[in-house]
């Protein structure tokens, strides 16, 4: 697990968790649902994306990569959704979401590291080309301060990509990022046809990591009528109140 070490030390006086996140944003969506599933309190820190609450000093003294989400545990400070998760669950396991066998653990741990590692590649290009294009898109003087801000170099090509004037994604772009996602969800679709969850019969961090993606795709109209295994999972899922509450009011909520 690792810690970041912030540059703003006002988040090391915190006490309890609290969570940096975005309403509408996949990765938080995945973390605020464990900690809905574990019934666990939180103080939120909202940053709306589509202002650019992000693209701050401040913020960046929190997450160095300047995304969301960011969990301030007893002023400790962890970012990586996925991350996030497998720590919740270690250090609070009174309801654990790891309730399998020991030579299934590495099944969960897998889906967790697919999930990071699809993000950038898959959803968000695929997201950034649909919705995207004009919400996200930043002022001269937020991409110059943006870069000023970012270190990260996979995170300035992303959005070196986006913020050029008149610019963004590609179909051809979106089309590398659909066949990446393709290809999971045909794996989900037949661990589905024989199992109720992503790991055997337990609803584990695999669900509640990949049960938002799905909803974030949703909003672009991915199309996933090749997986209705995949869709009766997550119309499984998304009836769980803690979804509801969690996922899906959420994006509701509004803050312009
Ligand atoms: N791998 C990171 C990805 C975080 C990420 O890209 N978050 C998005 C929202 S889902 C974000 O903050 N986008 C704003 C930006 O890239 O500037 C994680 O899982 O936490």
């Amino acid at each position: 697990m690792v810690f970041v070490n912030p540059t703003n030390q006002a988040v090391m006086k915190f006490e309890g968790l609290h969570l940096y996140h975005a309403h509408i944003s996949n990765c938080s969506a995945r973390v605020r649902l464990l900690l809905e599933e574990k019934n666990l309190p939180w103080e939120s820190h909202h940053i709306y994306l589509a202002k650019r609450e992000n693209v701050t000093e401040e913020y960046f003294g929190i997450n160095p990569k300047g995304v969301v989400p960011a969990l301030v545990h007893d002023g400790k400070v962890i970012t990586e959704s996925n991350d996030i998760l497998a720590y919740l669950d270690e250090v609070f396991p009174d309801t654990s979401f790891r309730q399998v066998a020991d030579e299934k653990q590495s099944e969960i741990d897998n889906w967790l590291k697919i999930s990071g590692e699809a993000h950038m590649p898959g959803i968000k290009t695929i997201q950034y080309y649909k919705r995207n294009a004009t919400a996200m898109k930043k002022t001269d003087e937020e991409v110059a301060l943006y870069r000023q801000l970012q270190k990260d170099p996979a995170y300035l090509e992303f959005h070196g990509k986006h913020d050029l004037p008149g610019q963004s994604f590609t179909a051809e772009d979106a089309a590398t990022a659909t066949n990446l996602m393709d290809n999971i969800f045909a794996e989900m679709e037949g661990i589905l046809a024989a199992d109720q969850w992503l790991v055997g019969d337990t609803y584990t961090l695999a669900d509640i990591s990949w049960s938002p993606t799905i909803t974030t795709l949703m909003s672009g109209d991915y199309d996933f009528t090749a997986f209705p295994n995949l869709m009766a999972w997550y119309d499984q899922i998304s009836q769980r109140p803690s979804f509801q509450k969690s996922v899906l009011e959420w994006r509701k909520k509004t803050f312009d």
